[in-house]
């Protein structure tokens, strides 16, 4: 076991560290110190408690000779790391006294730090939470991205239309990276391949530099740490200096801006994919550095390459990174002389894929000539493997191969390629087997598995919301963060009316900070009382944003009908980014600021409903928003959603959730038990019955009065006096397709709704169902998931 250094520091000398960080890194005395002074000079005194673990946990895995797991991700959403990384150590208590007690503001300095969104979304924020798990459990990996100069833009609202603005997060020192210059591999591309006596070799037209940046990740208790290792993009050439002496300056600092475009930004689309280079090209920039390190590190050791699989896993995160394959027999056959078939069981013995998604645009698929193009050599490489796979099995009624109609089609490549192939959730993972890849399963069985995805509870509780892990801690005492099935003591204490009250309290505080927050942010008073009621995620017609906006109309229509009524009163709260270039899912951003317009400005209406829309949501936004959730929206189309993971942040964190029969939203009410979890609509095979009425959705809308009005509101402009003809786009799509079966879905979800009233004002039932969601949630902390990947998947042991 790992001798641990992290018995917390004093307030003394904490403070000491940060003040000499302040003078020798910062160059500043305390009297002239900025918040992003005291910012840096406090990550490095916390950095250098995570650097003596970080060593000894390296030295352990090469020491005892480890398997060792690399996670391959095109993202990592990270989000702000000091607050983290102090959790972690121990230490975020010194550290705030510390800070505090230099005239500091604890929050503020926090909040200086930039999130790193090198993420969209749900996978990326996954990869972030999984580097964290295998750290805490002593899981010796390694973590590769690309470190892009623009994490995912910034996005603002333009009288309710969203605009894109570049994210800078570079733009300051990052005090959790360290630059690694002497790690650098050049990676090719284009150019030929030539036969020389029976061996290919491949002449790139165009290279690039990969070179390393470092961030320690530490897990609970400082028991461990691993690397992720990001790559940033140089020029092999980095000058010229025959153009700079004539004077044509921009043209001598051209290969350098040309090279670095590689690692420049995150493409911003989880949703289709449009066939780019850059993208492709960043793919393998990826894959074939990663590959390279992974393979140099294993020589070094001594080892021989037709024992990388004893050595070495890698997972691929999505088909991102599913290049890996034909990047390894490269490297074996080209490079090492290994004859055809041993590379290929090497490859696949080594290499694991998980899907994430069954949306058909999402799965990547790159045209022949293209591939051809940017990667000659992989693109003979891949044809190869296929026609070594039709070889070795028998050919099926639907067999699909990898490439087909002149396209790549990755999923069959990663499939292929890997020893194990995992969906995030287990609907997910069954439908995979039977829709997606039915035929690879037949030939292939047990080789899809499940790891139902879960999230760190270090960040999604611990950090995120501290009264809460006071409560639990004191009620149960504090090992929960690292053994989060222990919640389930909580559940004796759930009929106990004073723990039921301080659960109440604890979240009542939050609400009031996210009140507060929301007053001065958005100009809109809300009531801590009120029902605060959450959709946060991408916005994809799939996730039905547009059912919640929908029915928050229906409501305001209910209040204006029947103003004597008595209502609960309600928070809508939306928050979420739409790809730069998915019209239809801009429009729902529009139509939701029209209605929060109108409906916050209603003077009928008072505080019994007001929808909020705060822009720019990301991992910080989330860490505030979701502790003050009363209800979680999880209302996709069943069968859309691969398993989500912000439903899992809302349930722990004592969210009820309302939502229908996907993804991980299934497992989550087994869970917490059907009468804790407001359930409604179609399930994933209604809906697929469904599609087959061409008019389904006319049918449904005629079925409902409250849906007619509301969308014959939309269609007269009330929404959009300025221009009243706006969403007719949007209202017509409604009458004649409604792939995503928001009218078949509608009563429904107003039904489960009007439980949800039903249940909110009952206080008591409330906070029992509530309390229970957290009670009952252990299961989808990441540590279960991460294990679950070691034992059926990496074949690796803690190390701990
Ligand atoms: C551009 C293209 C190739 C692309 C498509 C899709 C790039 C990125 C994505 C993101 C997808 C794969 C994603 O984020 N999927 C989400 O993964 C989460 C973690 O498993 C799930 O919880 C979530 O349901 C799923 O949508």
């Amino acid at each position: 076991m790992i001798v641990k250094d992290v018995s917390a520091p004093t307030v003394e000398t904490l403070r000491s560290d940060i003040l000499h960080h302040l003078i020798y890194a910062m160059g500043k005395d305390a009297d002239h110190a900025s918040v992003y002074d005291w910012r840096m000079a406090l990550s490095f005194a916390i950095r250098d408690r995570i650097v003596t673990p970080w060593f000894a946990a390296t030295k352990q895995t090469w020491d005892q000779g480890r398997k060792r797991v690399y996670y391959l991700s095109m993202e990592f959403l990270i989000g702000r790391m000091l607050e983290d990384a102090a959790i972690n150590l121990g230490m975020r208590a010194v550290a705030r006294e510390a800070i505090e007690s230099l005239g500091q503001d604890w929050r503020a300095v926090v909040e200086d730090e930039p999130d790193a969104a090198l993420g969209n979304g749900g996978l990326g924020r996954l990869a972030a939470c999984y580097m964290e798990s295998m750290a805490t459990l002593g899981c010796a990996g390694y973590g590769y991205g690309i470190r892009y100069e623009h994490g995912l833009f910034k996005q603002g609202f333009d009288h309710g239309r969203q605009v894109e603005a570049p994210e800078d997060w570079l733009k300051q020192r990052h005090p959790w990276e360290f630059e690694r210059p002497e790690v650098a591999y050049e990676i090719g591309f284009k150019g030929g391949v030539e036969k020389q006596g029976g061996k290919s070799v491949w002449h790139p037209g165009e290279t690039v530099i990969a070179e390393a940046f470092d961030m320690p990740i530490i897990g609970w208790q400082g028991r461990w740490a691993n690397t992720l290792r990001l790559w940033s993009a140089k020029s092999t050439q980095i000058f010229d200096l025959a153009r700079f002496n004539h004077g044509d300056y921009a043209a001598a600092a051209e290969p350098e801006a040309l090279a670095r475009t590689l690692s420049r930004v995150l493409y911003p689309d989880d949703t289709t994919y449009q066939g780019k280079e850059l993208r492709l090209k960043q793919e393998y920039f990826l894959t074939a550095a990663a590959l390279h390190d992974i393979i140099y590190r294993h020589q070094a050791a001594g080892l021989s390459l037709a024992d990388l699989p004893k050595y070495v896993a890698i997972q691929m995160n999505d088909t991102h990174p599913a290049i890996a394959g034909p990047e390894l027999v490269r490297i074996l056959t080209d490079l090492h002389g290994m004859p055809f078939d041993q590379a290929i069981g090497i490859a696949v013995e080594t290499l694991g894929y998980t899907n994430h998604t069954l949306l058909p645009e999402a799965l990547e698929r790159w045209a022949t000539y293209l591939m051809g193009a940017v990667l000659p050599r992989h693109m003979q490489i891949i044809e190869a493997i296929d026609a070594w796979h039709l070889r070795n099995n028998p050919s099926r009624p639907h067999y699909v191969g990898i490439v087909k109609h002149q396209e790549v089609r990755m999923g069959e490549l990663a499939f292929i390629t890997s020893h194990k192939v995992n969906g995030v959730s287990a609907l997910h993972t069954e439908l995979i087997k039977q829709n997606l890849f039915p035929e690879l399963n037949k030939l292939h069985p047990g080789r899809i598995v499940n790891e139902t995805n879960g999230v760190t509870p270090r960040r999604w509780i611990r950090a995120a919301n501290k009264d809460l892990s006071y409560l639990i801690s004191d009620t149960i005492g504090d090992v929960w963060e690292a053994d989060l099935d222990r919640l389930g003591e909580l559940e004796k204490h759930v009929e106990d009316k004073s723990f039921r009250d301080a659960f109440a309290a604890a979240k009542h505080k939050n609400k009031v900070a996210l009140s507060n927050w929301i007053g001065e942010t958005q100009g809109v008073k809300v009531d801590p009382a009120a029902l605060f009621d959450v959709q946060v995620k991408r916005i994809h017609e799939y996730k039905r944003q547009l059912l919640n906006i929908l029915q928050t109309i229906a409501e305001w229509n209910e209040i204006r009908t029947n103003p004597q009524g008595s209502y609960l009163p309600r928070v809508k709260i939306f928050g979420g980014k739409a790809a730069p270039g998915y019209q239809a899912a801009k429009e729902i951003i529009r139509l939701i600021n029209d209605v929060a317009f109108v409906i916050n400005n209603d003077p009928y209406v008072g505080d019994r409903l007001k929808v909020v829309y705060p822009a720019n949501y990301n991992v910080s936004m989330a860490e505030r928003l979701i502790p003050a959730s009363d209800l979680s929206e999880q209302i996709s189309t069943a069968g859309k959603e691969a398993s989500g993971t912000g439903n899992m942040k809302f349930a722990m964190n004592g969210a009820l959730t309302i939502g229908t029969l996907d993804g991980a939203n299934v497992e989550i009410r087994e869970q917490v038990g059907a009468d804790n979890f407001f359930l409604f609509g179609l399930t994933a095979a209604e809906v697929m019955e469904r599609r087959k009425d061409p008019e389904h959705a006319r049918h449904a809308i005629l079925a409902s009065q409250s849906l007619q009005d509301v969308l014959q509101m939309i269609a007269e402009g009330r929404f959009s006096p300025d221009e009243p003809t706006r969403y007719h786009g949007l209202v017509h799509n409604m009458w004649h397709s409604d792939y995503f079966l928001v009218a078949s879905d509608f009563d429904a979800f107003r039904a489960a709704q009007a439980e949800v009233d039903a249940a909110f004002g009952d206080p008591e039932r409330w906070w029992r169902m509530a309390a229970l969601n957290t009670a009952r949630m252990g299961f989808f902390s990441s540590d279960r998931a991460i294990r679950g990947y070691m034992a059926d998947i990496w074949g690796t042991e803690s190390a701990l």
